[in-house]
């Protein structure tokens, strides 16, 4: 290589508050995987993100090689080597439909029609009744956390409340964790030429 050539890393383009874009950092940043960090904000997208990945969403990774990998849970796995198993993509499944599903309803009631935030997380409290049951660790568990975050977080004295020790004891683990105070630590905003 001549002197002061540099290789083109990676390039990740991220919002902090994301929990899929969470989930893709913690890989990351468990792994020291080296990349180019983009922050998006997410009204006012750069178009090189848009033009790579049309569908507008983050997180999104892309290799040296130009090769665009527009899923979190694929990002995940590409960076860790992660072959999931069917009982890892079963707990996956559940956090990212019927979790999530019932998570926005909760957080964000006016963003749908006729919905009563109370029942959405009376029905998200199942999927936190299995976590309890049995905790997810390693990767699985890094997958999941920043959902079960943004859950904890829309009320943090009714979730303080609620007869989960594990759950309690587990997220608090996740979030006083190092990695994770790496993994949000604050970007400005991208802007190309900058
Ligand atoms: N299935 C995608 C979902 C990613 C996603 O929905 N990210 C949100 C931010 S948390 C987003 O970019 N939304 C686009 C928008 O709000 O316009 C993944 O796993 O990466």
């Amino acid at each position: 290589m001549e002197e002061g050539s540099q290789v083109a890393l990676p390039i990740l383009y991220s919002f902090r508050r994301c929990p899929y874009a969470m989930r893709a950092r913690m890989a990351i940043v468990r792994t020291g995987f080296e990349v180019e960090h983009r922050e998006v904000i997410l009204r006012d997208r750069p178009a090189h993100m848009m033009e790579i990945s049309p569908k507008g969403t983050v997180p999104i990774l892309q290799l040296a090689d130009g090769t665009v990998i527009e899923e979190s849970l694929e990002i995940m796995q590409y960076v860790l080597n992660w072959d999931l198993s069917s009982h890892e993509q079963e707990w996956i499944n559940r956090n990212d439909n019927e979790f999530k599903f019932h998570l926005d309803r909760y957080k964000y009631p006016n963003r749908y029609d006729d919905v009563d935030e109370i029942k959405h997380r009376e029905a998200a409290c199942s999927f936190l009744e299995s976590l309890e049951a049995e905790l997810p660790s390693g990767h699985l568990s890094d997958a999941i956390f920043p959902f079960v975050r943004q859950f904890a977080n829309h009320n943090r004295d009714w979730f303080d409340k609620q007869p989960w020790p594990n759950v309690h004891s587990w997220l608090s683990l996740q979030l006083n964790s190092e990695e994770f105070g790496v993994c949000m630590k604050k970007h400005k905003q991208w802007m190309p030429d900058k």
